[in-house]
């Protein structure tokens, strides 16, 4: 049985990586929205109607749980999706949120990511439940997901946007920085350079993968240490080609695309 996990594009594959790295015996179904990415600026009702019809296909495979690897839809379809399906559900929010309460010193947390998540005020809610004392800048920055989608990661072009978009920030007291889009790890060298050395970026990746083992654990479901090696499978609405050569690059393997 596959964990399933799903993105607006190839920002969930930051979770991926983080899954094979953590639980090496898992078998991972991806869906990647390619053909309608990026989510960020679309409404809620658009969001959580896409994410059901993802997971209304990941379903037919017998799935052992779904991972909404994508903030946009976390924000606007987490709790719809765990009311419609009978798996354990689990987004990246809750977790890139612990990770930056535990992290933080100055109390002062940054949040970037899509218009979607950042006028949710689901980072802001996550934040404060866990600590009510958590001061919280947030900033959209919609010209990051197009980028990655277009396996842009490293050009001056590249530099330049993610500078001017994170300079308001710069000059926060904040201690680090939650990329809350899993589209942003790819584009990690630039964003810490514009943030500089005295801000950790803070990626979901890790924490959702411990909840993702936590999850199995509890169900009975964590495959044994002695298996075989997995076989993932990779599913793209868009441009194969494309999806291929990025997952290629940031997993570090050859995969399965269809
Ligand atoms: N990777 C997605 C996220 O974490 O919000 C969304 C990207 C997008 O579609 N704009």
């Amino acid at each position: 049985q596959p964990i399933a996990v799903l993105d607006s594009g190839v920002g969930g594959l930051t979770v991926v990586k983080e899954v094979m790295r953590q639980l090496p015996r898992e078998k991972i179904l991806y869906f990647g929205d390619t053909a309608r990415t990026p989510y960020g600026p679309r409404g809620a009702e658009e969001v959580v109607a896409f994410t059901r019809e993802i997971v209304d296909y990941l379903i037919r495979y017998n799935p052992k749980m779904i991972v909404i690897a994508c903030n946009t839809a976390t924000a606007a379809a987490l709790e719809d999706i765990r009311g419609r399906v009978a798996l354990p559900v689990i987004g990246v929010i809750s977790p890139g949120a612990r990770a930056a309460v535990s992290r933080t010193a100055t109390g002062v947390v940054g949040v970037i990511g899509t218009e979607g998540t950042i006028n949710s005020g689901a980072y802001d809610a996550a934040l404060k439940r866990l600590c009510p004392d958590i001061e919280v800048i947030s900033r959209a920055c919609p010209s990051f997901v197009p980028l990655v989608e277009d396996g842009n990661f490293h050009s001056m072009e590249t530099l330049l946007t993610v500078v001017e978009a994170l300079l308001p920030l710069n000059r926060s007291p904040m201690d680090c920085l939650i990329l809350g889009c899993t589209h942003y790890p790819f584009l990690a060298e630039c964003i810490s350079l514009a943030m500089g050395p005295d801000v950790a970026l803070i990626n979901s990746a890790e924490e959702t993968a411990r909840d993702i083992r936590a999850v199995l654990e509890e169900n009975g479901k964590l495959e044994g240490e002695d298996g075989a090696a997995p076989v993932h499978r990779f599913v793209c609405s868009g441009d194969p080609q494309k999806f291929l050569e990025i997952a290629q690059a940031w997993l570090g393997e050859p995969v399965l695309v269809t």
